[in-house]
């Protein structure tokens, strides 16, 4: 009986995370002159994104919860394609904190990679929690959005409504969210697109609104010199930036247009609003997150 209060077994606790240690790895892992405009960072941001996309608010599944993208079916939908490469990176700085959980590190490591190319220091929060793959309720496809506006081709805001009103967002975090297009590039062969937003693809910025309303789009004709044989998408007046349907919409809404010329204007106000929404993304559907001093 002695024995038994006085040599209690220790609770098992979580071996502490140095969040601050890891943010500043996935930070030294961003260059890479191989991968498109010599930076892993925006493909990480997509990443953090796809994972946390999939909530819905009225099942209260889906979500960066467990990060069911490790798993088939989600690391298989056509939506994304190509994140194999940024979950590689992710693998190399697993390996270093194998402490973290995939789904903290994911979203970590998207919000690091947002501050580390110029964007807003963005509290960050841990406590998600890895599921095993047995443990996935495999989500059904679809719960990502489409460039084309998916059945709402002659509107594709309307789309954007459905996907993320889903998941609890209005008009002005939907412009928001989408401010992180000033990032990264389509590839032919993970969406069929193809092209950069902006001309600093690696700098976070108000760039992609101040493009929206300043430059001409138009349907793009050619690539290369040759017909262009992809999916409807538009381009500028030298060819070299795009904008999807769904980008566009945000011009031709009459309730999104605003936000757009707010944020074109006022950079500060794009940070600030884009900070929330991406906390609030990025949290959907976790439970007992705990605030980490990262930055
Ligand atoms: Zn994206 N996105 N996205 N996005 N996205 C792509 C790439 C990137 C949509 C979409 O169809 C596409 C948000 C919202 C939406 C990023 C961040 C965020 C690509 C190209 C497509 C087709 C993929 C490829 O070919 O590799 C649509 C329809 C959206 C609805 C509004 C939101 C919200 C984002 C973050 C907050 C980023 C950073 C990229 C670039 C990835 C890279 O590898 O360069």
């Amino acid at each position: 009986y002695y024995y038994y209060t006085t040599q209690q077994e220790a609770a098992p606790v979580a071996p502490k995370v140095d969040y601050k240690k890891v943010a500043e790895d996935v930070a030294d892992a961003l260059d890479d002159e191989s991968h498109d405009d010599g930076s892993f960072g925006p493909t990480l941001v997509r990443l953090g994104w796809h994972s946390s996309g999939t909530y819905d608010k009225n099942s209260n599944d889906g979500g960066s919860d467990g990060s069911g993208m490790r798993f088939a079916p989600e690391s298989k939908w056509g939506a994304n394609a190509g994140l194999h490469k940024a979950r590689a990176v992710m693998e190399k700085i697993k390996s270093k904190h194998p402490e973290i959980t995939y789904s903290d590190l994911w979203i970590l490591a998207a919000t690091a990679a947002i501050e580390e190319m110029g964007g807003p220091h963005i509290p960050f929060r841990a406590g998600r929690t890895d599921k095993t793959e047995n443990k996935c309720t495999p989500l059904p496809d679809g719960r990502l959005p489409d460039a084309d506006g998916r059945d709402h081709k002659d509107a594709p805001a309307d789309h954007l409504r459905d996907i993320f009103y889903r998941m609890g967002f209005n008009d002005q975090e939907i412009v928001a969210l989408a401010g992180a297009h000033a990032l990264g590039r389509c590839h032919t062969e993970n969406s069929g697109y193809w092209g950069p937003w902006t001309n600093a693809p690696t700098t976070f910025s108000n760039e992609y609104f101040r493009l929206l309303l300043e430059e001409k789009w138009t349907p793009k004709k050619k690539h290369e010199g040759k017909a262009w044989t992809g999916p409807f998408q538009y381009e500028d007046p030298s060819g070299k930036l795009m904008m999807l349907p769904t980008d566009i919409a945000l011009i031709q809404d009459k309730a999104m247009r605003p936000f757009v010329e707010k944020y074109a204007k006022d950079e500060e106000a794009f940070f600030q609003d884009f900070a929330k929404a991406w906390v609030k993304l990025t949290e959907n559907g976790c439970k007992n997150l705990t605030a980490e001093p990262v930055w």
